[in-house]
């Protein structure tokens, strides 16, 4: 790892508090996989697996997969595509594993949906008992966070609700986070479409180790909400953009950025924010750019200023919304 990564990290460490990227950043050498012990059972029954498991199978000699009469135990990642969003969610947490968009000059020149008319709705295609509630959200002191943006999808009335979609949200301080830096930091992924023809972002929450000051040894700590308790609370958020130039097999210049769930001075830089998308992707157990060759990456925060406009935001916002710039602290439950 370079200086200068140890330095961005430590940057974001310092701002959360604690050092905590650091730990989804060790060193540690990664552990190969294990051979699996020889198997004579043929492939897993799994819930809709052409593969039967036959009776004789399933009772000797041994077979784990036996399991799968009684059922397949998961995980399930609840994919589901909407007109502007694309999600997994994971059900331990009832929040998204993460939340895929894509922005376009165009897509955001075009203005035909109001914000007035759309309302925070549970999301129906997750099992009751795994769903956020807009009761877990009600006077918790968080607000339902929207991973993406309202103001990414005013191009339809129909995609602007689903973005209102529970599946859609975290629990994220509204002061000086929600509702200032990263609101800002939404603005500056829209500016990109200034350079870009071609945005696409995925965003999500993290729950990362923190140093114990007792005794030394990190830990993972986050509140969950509702009653009896829901849904976790994150501790930080990223997003992984893709600016792409607008050709097939084009190179896309990338940049990845993790906040933590925490009021934000307005003039902290953007960049100590920044991280490797590698960081991101050992903290979440996730794998953004698989099949994008090297030759093709680029670095967004080397073409163009990553950094936050706060100046006349709340005029931006207005603009694009069509509303008052009090309506955002609506959004609080
Ligand atoms: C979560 O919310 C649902 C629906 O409000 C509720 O039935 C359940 O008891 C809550 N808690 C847990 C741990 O599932
Ligand atoms: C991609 O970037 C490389 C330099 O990194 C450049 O040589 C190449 O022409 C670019 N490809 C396209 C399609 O613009
Ligand atoms: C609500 C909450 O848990 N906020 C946390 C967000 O993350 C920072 C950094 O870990 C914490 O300091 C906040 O307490």
């Amino acid at each position: 790892m370079s200086k200068t990564t140890l330095a961005i990290i430590a940057g974001i460490s310092a701002a959360a508090g604690a050092a905590t990227t650091a730990a989804i950043y060790s060193s540690r050498s990664e552990k190969k996989t294990l051979p699996m012990a020889a198997t004579t059972t043929p492939a897993p029954a799994v819930p809709g697996s052409p593969y039967p498991t036959p009776l004789e199978d399933i009772i000797a000699p041994v077979n784990p997969n036996g399991l799968f009469q009684y059922g397949f135990p998961g995980p399930i990642n609840d994919l589901h595509a909407t007109l502007s969003t694309t999600s997994a969610f994971d059900r331990r947490t009832r929040n998204p594993a993460w939340v895929a968009e894509h922005i376009t000059p165009a897509s955001l020149a075009a203005n035909n949906a109001d914000r007035k008319h759309s309302y925070f709705v549970e999301d129906e295609t997750i099992p009751a008992k795994f769903r956020a509630t807009l009761s877990d959200y009600f006077r918790s002191g968080y607000d339902r966070g929207h991973q993406v943006p309202a103001a990414d999808a005013k191009w339809s009335q129909d995609a602007l609700d689903q973005t209102f979609l529970l599946s859609n949200m975290c629990p994220q301080v509204g002061d000086g986070f929600n509702r200032d830096y990263w609101a800002h930091f939404e603005d500056f992924c829209r500016r990109l479409t200034n350079d870009y023809p071609s945005i696409r972002i995925v965003t999500g929450p993290l729950y990362l180790p923190r140093r114990d000051p007792e005794d030394g040894k990190w830990k993972i700590s986050y509140e969950v909400i509702g009653s009896p308790p829901n849904v976790s609370v994150p501790t930080h958020f990223y997003k992984v953009i893709f600016a792409e130039d607008g050709k097939t097999g084009g190179n896309v210049s990338l940049a990845a950025f993790v906040l933590p769930n925490a009021s934000i001075a307005n003039d902290k830089p953007l960049q100590d924010f920044e991280v490797p998308i590698e960081a991101v992707e050992r903290a979440s157990g996730l794998e953004f750019a698989a099949k994008l060759p090297p030759q093709r990456r680029k670095k967004l925060c080397e073409e163009v200023h990553c950094t936050v406009i706060v100046r006349d935001y709340m005029d931006r916002q207005r603009n694009l919304m069509g509303q008052s710039p009090g309506r955002r602290a609506t959004s609080r439950s």
